[in-house]
């Protein structure tokens, strides 16, 4: 792909378009919002982003981006840019580095460094972790393999995305964990870790991007996130499936201390593995027919207000990629067909991601069952939505 070197933005405003970080292009100077600017917290009390100096569609054109300070520590490899002598330009040059082509490279997450050093998570904004668990999956197993999946494909993406105005490299500074470390069959074990890993994430003020793994692992997740987060949380759930009913399913999220059913949101169910009409548990089911009836602006708002209801100070995003039509997620361990469009998944998660969200997890995308990697790319899309969402909307959390 050619450097970009220039665009018109949605609103007429002339704007430089910077190459990525992840690139090999040279980095141009004073255009860049720096990710360490943690000026301002939001009302869930993760910090607010560097304003991107891209305008969304609508919005007045941006202050100079001078204003916004440039990175002075890109996160990526070092490529030929950072080289500063000829022989190392020329050594650098002879290996891939960064994003292009798209085809090469070691895979993490969006071609995001790998933070090897823990301990200094919470310098970062986004922490990337997979969990490559699938010993709780209700039907076939195969998720295991979603991390690696949304890993490899993401490479795809470039951090630029036009519709937003948002690039996701230049206003998150985004790291990629590597996986949890599971020992398989021992789901206590698993699911203990996952809480502890995704807390200390999330008690460094870092947005974690979980990568499942099937759907058990929203249960520790989330709790590692309330844990961290010390105040009473929403979850909005995507899902074909009921997940919180008895006498089967899985209520234990319930009997969190800074949880309860009434802020629990389950969009996309309908089908023939469960009874609808759970409202005795007290959770709001949205089901697929409601989002044709009603359409996505009132179901959003109508998923918002109860998620954010009771005092809740934040919300957790659980996707279970089930939620959309197999025709479009076919690579998943119990697809149903009548699933919601993704046109209308990623909408309803960029209403989401604008109010603020504490963290989200993509579970349930099972490669072994994918076609051309489709179901692992819609992943990385919904994820890439929100940060792109959360960029747009200037904050996390
Ligand atoms: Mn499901």
């Amino acid at each position: 792909m050619p450097p970009l070197t220039g665009g018109p933005s949605p609103m007429g405003c002339s704007y430089a378009i910077r190459s990525s970080l992840r690139s090999n292009h040279i980095f141009p100077t004073g255009t860049v919002c720096n990710p360490g600017a943690r000026h301002a917290v939001s009302r869930s009390g993760f910090p607010h982003l560097c304003p991107s100096p891209y305008p969304p569609p609508g919005s007045p054109c941006p202050p100079p981006a001078q204003e916004c300070p440039m990175r002075s520590d890109p996160p990526g490899e070092p490529g030929v840019e950072l080289a500063d002598s000829d022989d190392q330009r020329e050594l650098a040059a002879l290996f891939q580095r960064g994003e292009n082509p798209h085809f090469s490279g070691i895979n993490t997450f969006l071609k995001a460094p790998h933070l090897q050093e823990l301990s200094q998570v919470g310098e970062h904004q986004v922490a990337v972790v997979g969990v490559p668990l699938d010993a709780g999956a209700a039907h076939r197993p195969g998720p295991r393999f979603g991390p690696q999946g949304m890993r490899r494909i993401s490479a795809l993406h470039a951090s630029h995305y036009c519709e937003r105005g948002a690039d996701l490299l230049d206003g998150l500074d985004i790291v990629d964990l590597g996986d949890i470390f599971l020992a398989p069959a021992d789901l206590d074990a698993a699911f203990d870790r996952i809480t502890r890993g995704v807390a200390y994430i999330v008690s460094h003020g870092v947005f974690p991007v979980v990568l499942g793994g099937d759907h058990s692992v929203g249960y520790p997740a989330a709790r590692g996130v309330m844990e961290a987060f010390g105040g009473k949380i929403g979850v909005i759930h995507f899902d074909r499936h009921l997940e919180a009913r008895e006498p089967a399913g899985d209520r234990r999220a319930a009997h969190e201390t800074h949880f309860d059913l009434g802020n629990l949101v389950q969009i996309g169910v309908s089908g023939w593995q469960a009874a609808r009409a759970p409202a005795r548990d007290g959770s709001l089911v949205i089901a697929v027919e409601d989002v044709e009836e009603r359409g996505l602006d009132s179901v959003a708002d109508q998923a918002l207000e109860a998620a954010w209801s009771g005092g809740a100070r934040g919300v957790y995003l659980s996707f279970d990629i089930d939620a959309v039509d197999p025709g479009f997620a076919p690579g998943t361990g119990w697809p149903d067909p009548g699933g919601l469009y993704p046109r209308e998944a990623l909408r309803l998660v960029r209403r989401f991601a604008a109010e603020g969200l504490l963290g989200m997890e993509v579970v349930e995308v099972a490669p072994p069952y994918d076609s051309s990697d489709v179901t692992s790319l819609l992943g990385v899309r919904l994820i890439c939505e929100v940060l792109a969402a959360s960029v747009a909307s200037g904050h996390l959390g």
